[in-house]
């Protein structure tokens, strides 16, 4: 990837009003174009590494503002360039006035240009590059525990495990066939494709923990789905614990979808009350149904509501969009209920809840993450959480299906060693040994300006 060694500079710190800003340079000049405008006791480019200086930036001798400069100097900095970072007062007007007067001398960075840098200069490792960017963005317990790993290197330790085993195979591969003609042993097939067998598994079950890592990361997304009436606006109420959605005894109150947010059990979760799936009347209502089914279709899990018809029709229509096991059914207004009439509908799956009670949301809730909550051990052993990153692990594992069967149909050693070979460079991709610029811009792109 081509790496421009220019100075860099920008506001890494969100804009606004707040105790402090920071701007950060990195780059050959960075010290001496700040050492231009910044004046102390000493001399900036006399001062040592790692420590911070009071001090004033001028413009033209005019006072812009007292500040903190600190020096990293290279390789020991976050870029393992020169980096001078500034903490000036934190108003909109001086970060931007600061940030002028750096830009006549420096380029302003690119979005996760300063991260770029690093991983360029094998200061971390491309997964390590992505966990950066899901640290900032990470809202929850969870997601935050994930990045974490992921950037202590988790992630990249089971890939090169993972990768060490492919060369062992490969080596193995290669020697026999050099010396077949010599009528050496011949490898044992069976324990060879036993091995393999093995790494495909692994291989497959680690593209699983993507499922995970991508709810983990982007919430998991929760619809509720019934006829008009049964109360889902109450239902999506009591799990948020506020009075977001309008609740009337009048069916056909909710007519587009609404979302919010929570956490529940350190996992995000992104809950959307919809209009449900009846016939539209009118035009309005038509295209509140319609986009009810993209949510619906789009939902890792659907909390189907009834309040005691149990709506079979409505039942056939969702179990259309989504897979059987993402369908939760829901029981409301139990209150309405005898005990025993109350355990027909459990003996059928149902949970009941009465929101007018608020009996059985605390069932509902843990219902959400069930068969998704991931151990903290998954966790630490590292797991994948980009669609990137999936499709690189499917990839391998494609690979290594395909030289598993040629193994079995007698096709020479010479394919099963290609095809290990594909699932090799499928992995190093993942942790950075080999990537292409299309994968690293669309990486940093994504990154926000400053980091
Ligand atoms: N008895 C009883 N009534 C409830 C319960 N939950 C909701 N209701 C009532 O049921 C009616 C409908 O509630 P909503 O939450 O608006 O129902 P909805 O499914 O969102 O309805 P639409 O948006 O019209 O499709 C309201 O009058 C609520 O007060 C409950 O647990 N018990
Ligand atoms: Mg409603």
């Amino acid at each position: 990837m081509e790496y421009s060694h220019d100075t860099i500079s920008a506001i890494s710190t969100p804009i606004g009003i707040g105790g402090i800003s920071v701007l950060r340079v990195s780059g050959d000049k960075a010290i001496n174009i700040v050492s231009k405008i910044f004046k102390s006791k000493t001399d900036l480019k006399d001062q040592p590494s790692h420590k911070a200086i009071f001090g004033r930036i001028l413009d033209a001798d005019k006072l812009v503002d007292e500040i903190i400069v600190t020096v990293f100097k290279a390789p020991h900095s976050y870029t393992g360039e020169d980096v001078v970072e500034i903490s000036c007062h934190g108003s909109t007007f001086i970060t931007n006035q600061i940030l002028a007067i750096l830009l006549r001398d420096t380029r302003l960075a690119e979005p996760g240009e300063f991260t770029q840098r690093a991983f360029l200069n094998d200061k971390i490792g491309l997964t390590q590059a992505e966990a950066v960017g899901d640290l900032l963005t990470a809202r929850t317990r969870i997601s935050h525990l994930a990045a974490l790993q992921q950037y202590e290197g988790s992630l990249r330790s089971r890939i090169e495990k993972l990768l060490a085993q492919l060369t062992d195979f490969r080596t193995q591969l290669e020697l026999e066939i050099d010396f077949l003609e010599q009528d050496l042993d011949e490898l044992d097939n069976n324990n060879l494709i036993n091995g393999l067998s093995t790494l495909h598994q692994e291989l497959i079950y680690l593209a699983k923990t993507g499922e995970e890592g991508l709810i983990i990361k982007d919430g998991l997304k929760v619809s509720l789905v019934g006829a008009p009436n049964v109360g889902k606006s109450s239902i999506f109420n009591s799990i948020l614990e506020t009075e977001r959605a309008i609740v009337t005894p009048i069916p056909g109150t909710t007519r587009d979808y609404l979302e919010e947010v929570i956490s529940l059990n350190g996992y995000l979760v992104r809950v959307f009350d919809t209009a449900g799936l009846r016939e539209a009347t009118d035009q309005i209502e038509k295209i509140g149904i319609k986009r009810s089914y993209e949510i619906i279709e789009d939902s890792h899990k659907v909390l189907f509501v009834i309040d005691g018809d149990e709506n079979i029709k409505e039942y056939d229509i969702l179990t259309k969009l989504v897979d059987k096991n993402k369908i939760i059914k829901v029981l409301n207004k139990s209150d309405k209920f005898e005990k025993s009439e109350l355990q027909i509908f459990k003996d059928k799956g149902y949970i009941a809840c009465s929101t007018l009670e608020g009996s059985g949301l605390d069932d509902l809730k843990s219902s959400l993450l069930h068969n998704i909550e991931i151990s903290e051990e998954e966790l630490h052993l590292g797991i994948l959480t980009n669609t990137r990153q999936i499709a690189a692990v499917n990839k391998a594992a494609l690979s290594v299906s395909k030289a598993l069967e040629s193994i079995r149909n007698g096709m020479g050693y010479e394919f099963t060693a290609f095809d290990l070979k594909e699932s090799s460079t499928a992995l190093e991709e993942i942790i950075g040994k080999v990537t292409s610029d299309d994968i690293l811009n669309n990486i940093f792109a994504n990154f926000c300006i400053g980091k």
